[in-house]
Order: structure tokens, then C-alpha cells, then sequence
């Protein structure tokens, strides 16, 4: 029997090389496989375990069924104004053209219950856009700290000790290229709040001179709250790296119109790509930039709770885009989710303690690896 398969098999052109890339669903007859686990638990699959038929099938699911029947479930609990983050992290990778997208919202959900736990994390934005010339996913992650040392530990952390299943974070085998940063925030702001606003982003990013910066990005910074103002823009942050020399900005932009569940939201995509760049402003210094990118924003973090009881992480995008879901082999206590109805929640998954029955996969908020303070000795 033929199977409904739409998949990202068809990556159009965009308006800008390496921006905006057109999701078109295709039909297929391949048949798709029974995907339960293998092991002896069950687990967010290795991407690299499935053949790419399997995964093109995955994205029927992932994209247009499975998904697009579960709504964001966006809890509407303030965080606090960028104004007090002192530090930043980035980074950007990409992801294979083929990767399940019915594995990226677990994948995803199973990660935040243990980076937003991180001490002074505020928020992350993760992006997504498409790569016209092979069609991976291009994402990564913007983080915002309340101190700049907590952002260089959080990256240490990441880099040294993040290690789920055997294999720390950044040597996944699906993330390709990985770059990140830990920067210093000069100034970050947000014009409208970020639970409703923050729909797509731009990062721009230079390499400058080693003598520090930081005057003139201090200087210039009110010039861009007003430029970025007066253009409607959501949230700006300007950062700096002076021991790597790196200057980068990093803007967002609402919606400029109706969503579509079926659809990217192309145009609120189009209109920030397409709009000068706020960079400009430092066109007289002579840096050279290394990074222009436009990415729809597919999720937005805040701190974790234990028993994963904080605020939902929102997915402004999703549908169309992927996103957790019930069924997904995690339990995301803070979407609501229950044994009711999901059928990955055990009984006793929320309430902070690790129970039998209980994993790292299945209850993530509940069973935690990663201490927030090295043991004394
Ligand atoms: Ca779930
Ligand atoms: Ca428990």
C-alpha cells in the first residue's frame, strides 16, 4: 500500500543564497517502516541508524500529520528584560538534509531539560533555515546568560562534558560543522515581548581587529536601538569576543502577516533577509564579515525546573515545522503532558525524583545526569 510521503525533497532557490529555502511536500509510494526502538528502552533514535527512506517517511509524519495535529502549548510566564544579560553563546551547525523530523522536537526537548539548567541561562533561541545548495538544516543555538562567565563555563560544559549516550554534544554525528562562541553582551534589548514577537532572526558577525572594540560598539550601540526601533525590529543583541576578535549582531523580527500551518512564513522570513543590514552601521570600521544569516526562530527556551515544571519552551513556528508531541518518546511535563495522554509519561514523571522506570529518554526532567556543581574533594 502506497504511503503519503511528504518530504523535503525539493529545496527551491531563495530569493538569497543561503537564507530561504521552499518546503514542498512530494508524494512517494515507498512503504514506511515500523520505526520502535531496538533496544531495550525506548529511545530517541540515532538519525544515522535509519536509511533515507525511512527518514523521508518520518517527515510525513513529523511535518504534516503527526505534528501539525499538536498545538504549541506556550505558557505566558515572563522572563527577565535582556537589559541584565551580560553574557551571550552561540553556536551554528548544520544537520543532515535527511534528518527525521519527527526526531527533532524530542531530540531537542531532551536536550533543553539539561542545558537550561545550566547556572545563569536565561533564554535560547534555536534556528532553522534551509540550505538551497544541499538542502540541510541549518540551525545552532542563541543563548543569553546573566554574566559573560557563565557563558564561557556553559561552553566548557558543552564542549568537555555534555555527554548523553556515550557521546558529547558537539560530536554528534548529525551535527555538521559545528562553530560556537561565548561572547560578552554590550547591549541587549527587547521592544515587544519575546513569548510573541520573536519569529525571525538575523546574525550578523564580524571578524575585527585584536585591539579591543569596545568603544566604538559601545558608542554605537544607542544608534542601533534607535535603527532597529525605527525598522519594527523585536529584540537586538550586540555582542563581542575580543580574545577571538569576533563582533556579531543578532536581531528579530515579528510577524508580517497571517501564519499558515502549512506554509514557513516566508514573508516575515523575506522581510528581515531582505532589509538592509543593521551591520551597516559599522561599514567605516573596515571589519570583514564572515556571517549573514536569516533563520526562522524554531524554538525559544527559558530555565529549567526541576521535574521539568517551568515554562514550556515555545516553537513559533511549528506547525509547519517540527515540535514536540505526545508520543514522542519524552515527557515534557511543562507542555502538559500526561500519562492521560502521552503514553512516554510514567505516573511518576514530574515530581523531581528519579524513579524506577524512569531515564534519561523517557523522563529527562526527573532524571538528572549532569550536577550543577563539580563534587568537593
Ligand atoms: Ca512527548
Ligand atoms: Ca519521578
Amino acid at each position: 500500500m502506497s504511503a503519503y510521503t511528504p518530504r523535503l525533497s525539493t529545496l527551491t532557490a531563495p530569493q538569497r543564497p543561503g537564507q530561504v529555502a521552499m518546503l514542498q511536500a512530494t508524494t512517494s509510494g515507498s512503504a514506511r517502516e515500523d520505526t520502535a526502538a531496538t533496544g531495550p528502552r525506548p529511545t530517541i533514535q540515532d538519525p544515522h541508524s535509519r536509511r533515507p527512506g525511512t527518514w523521508a517517511c518520518l517527515a510525513v509524519l513529523g511535518l504534516l500529520v503527526v505534528l501539525g495535529a499538536t498545538g504549541a502549548a506556550a505558557e505566558d510566564e515572563p522572563d527577565e528584560p535582556d537589559e541584565r544579560a551580560r553574557g551571550a553563546f552561540s553556536c551554528d551547525f548544520a544537520l543532515p538534509a535527511d534528518f527525521p523530523l519527527d526526531q527533532v522536537g524530542p531530540v531537542i526537548e531532551r536536550d533543553r531539560m539539561y542545558m537550561a539548567a545550566r547556572p545563569g541561562m536565561r533564554h535560547k533561541h534555536i534556528p532553522i533555515a534551509f540550505d538551497p545548495d544541499n538542502g540541510q538544516i541549518l540551525t545552532g543555538g542563541r543563548y543569553l546568560f546573566d554574566t559573560a562567565r557563565r557563558a564561557r563555563l556553559y561552553k566548557d560544559w558543552v564542549f568537555n562534558h555534555f555527554n548523553l549516550d556515550g557521546t558529547l554534544f558537539l560530536q554528534r554525528p548529525y551535527f555538521l560543522a559545528p562553530e560556537c562562541h561565548a561572547w560578552d553582551v554590550i547591549g541587549a534589548h527587547d521592544f515587544a515581548d519575546i513569548h510573541t514577537s520573536q519569529i525571525v532572526l538575523r546574525t550578523e558577525r564580524w571578524a575585527v581587529p585584536h585591539a579591543s572594540q569596545g568603544h566604538v560598539l559601545r558608542q554605537r550601540f544607542n544608534a542601533l536601538l534607535a535603527t532597529a526601533q525605527a525598522r519594527g525590529l523585536s529584540s537586538i543583541w550586540l555582542l563581542y569576543n575580543k580574545p577571538e576578535a569576533l563582533v556579531s549582531l543578532v536581531y528579530f523580527g515579528d510577524r508580517v502577516g497571517p501564519s499558515d500551518p502549512t506554509v514557513p512564513d516566508f514573508a516575515s522570513l523575506g522581510a528581515l533577509a531582505d532589509a538592509p543590514p543593521l551591520g551597516a552601521i559599522f561599514d567605516d570600521q573596515g571589519w570583514t564579515q564572515t556571517f549573514d544569516r536569516t533563520q526562522w526562530t524554531l524554538t525559544i527556551w527559558f530555565p529549567f525546573v526541576l521535574g521539568d515544571q517551568g515554562a514550556a519552551a515555545l516553537w513559533p513556528n511549528s506547525p509547519p515545522f517540527p515540535q514536540p508531541f505526545s508520543g514522542d518518546g519524552v515527557c515534557e511535563v511543562s507542555r502538559g503532558e500526561s500519562p492521560a495522554d502521552s503514553p512516554e509519561c510514567l505516573p511518576t514523571c514530574g515530581d523531581g525524583i528519579a524513579q524506577a522506570g524512569e531515564n534519561s529518554v523517557n523522563c529527562p526532567g526527573d532524571v538528572r545526569l549532569f550536577p550543577l556543581r563539580p563534587p568537593r574533594h
